[in-house]
């Protein structure tokens, strides 16, 4: 069978992906429709043209537009529900999804309307295919840390129906030291703790996710290499990278995929994952990000065997079940 053939087939969990980011331009219009909100772009052809991004900024402006057609609690059912589909057709079996509340409580839209959609989903997903899932609620870092508290607090009591935080949008200006106080909140309230830092920020902010929000996995991660002492760190405490290489090329990180550093970060010995980020947005789910990665990279079998035994390992599986994928 062929590499290609693999990487496609294997059993796989996907750790980085905002469920935001899966809403495709087709479903963004039938939304618009059906909800009477007006879209400053004409058609699906138009909307996709839109999509030429020249750094996360220029993406989140779009992708916040975007998810302004989201008003009901079917909404949020259709477009995970979609997502999770999508995730199935290309071999994962678990999958843990970001979702930015923030983005919709600001708009009018209630905190229960945004999870019960969402987690309406996952339970189906389960229940008709075996498809474990899990929520992982983000905190918007150019928001203010007292907006996370409150967000928090709008939370607490759906807190069986989300496993961890994050911390997502604008990198650059907005450390993770913003957001201290509300993190050892939720470390408290025995949460897992995730962080998006060195995608466009400086290697500091992924020592400081790990050192101030004390953070078990850090999202994206890839400038970490430029810091050598924080590579071998990474390495020693196996704390998961979860690399989203076409979201790279996409938001301009790299030049091209041919420049993507995952080799550097599996042969460094750090536990790197492959996941879509924002697939409707960049491209590609996460059998687009597999093997377009690989054709770019010289990736081996063993790379793709390590890459998705990384997926499960890095996850919030309970120990048992991981056990058994590993
Ligand atoms: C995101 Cl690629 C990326 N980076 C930071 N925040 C985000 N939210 C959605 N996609
Ligand atoms: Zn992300």
């Amino acid at each position: 069978s062929t590499l290609r053939n693999i990487v496609q087939k294997m059993p796989k969990a996907e750790l980085h992906i905002h469920i935001e980011g899966s809403l495709e331009p087709e479903l963004i219009f039938a939304l618009a429709e059906r909800n009477l909100v007006a879209l400053n772009y004409a058609s699906v052809d138009e909307l996709r043209r839109a999509y030429a991004f020249t750094d996360l900024q220029s993406f989140l402006d779009i992708y916040y537009a975007g998810a302004s057609v989201l008003l009901t609690e079917q909404d949020f059912f259709d477009m995970t529900w979609a997502y999770l589909q999508r995730a199935k057709a290309d071999h994962v079996l678990h999958t843990e999804i970001f979702f930015d509340p923030q983005t919709h409580t600001t708009r009018g839209v209630a905190f229960s309307t945004v999870i019960d959609g969402i987690h309406r989903a996952l339970r189906e997903a389960r229940a008709r295919w075996g498809m474990s899932g899990a929520l992982i609620m983000c905190f918007l870092r150019h928001l203010s840390e007292e907006d996370a508290f409150a967000t928090l607090e709008q939370a607490l009591p759906y807190r069986d129906k989300f496993i961890g935080v994050g911390l997502d949008s604008s990198e650059r200006g907005n450390p993770p030291e913003k957001f201290a106080r509300v993190f050892a909140r939720c470390k408290e309230l025995g949460l897992h703790l995730v962080a998006h830092a060195g995608e466009e920020g400086p290697p500091a902010y992924i020592e400081t996710a790990l050192d101030v929000l004390q953070v078990e996995r850090i999202d994206h991660g890839v400038r970490c290499l430029e810091d050598a002492a924080l590579t071998r760190r990474l390495a020693r405490d196996k704390i998961p990278l979860t690399v989203c290489p076409l979201s790279n090329l996409k938001l301009r990180v790299i030049d091209k995929l041919s420049d993507h550093n995952l080799l550097q970060l599996l042969d460094a010995g750090l536990v790197a994952t492959i996941n879509s980020d924002d697939p409707a947005y960049f491209g590609g789910y996460m059998n687009d990000n597999f093997v377009q990665t690989f054709e770019a990279l010289p990736l081996q079998r063993k790379h793709a065997q390590q890459l998705a035994r990384n997926s499960f390992f890095a996850s919030f599986l309970d120990a048992s079940t991981k056990q058994k994928y590993l």
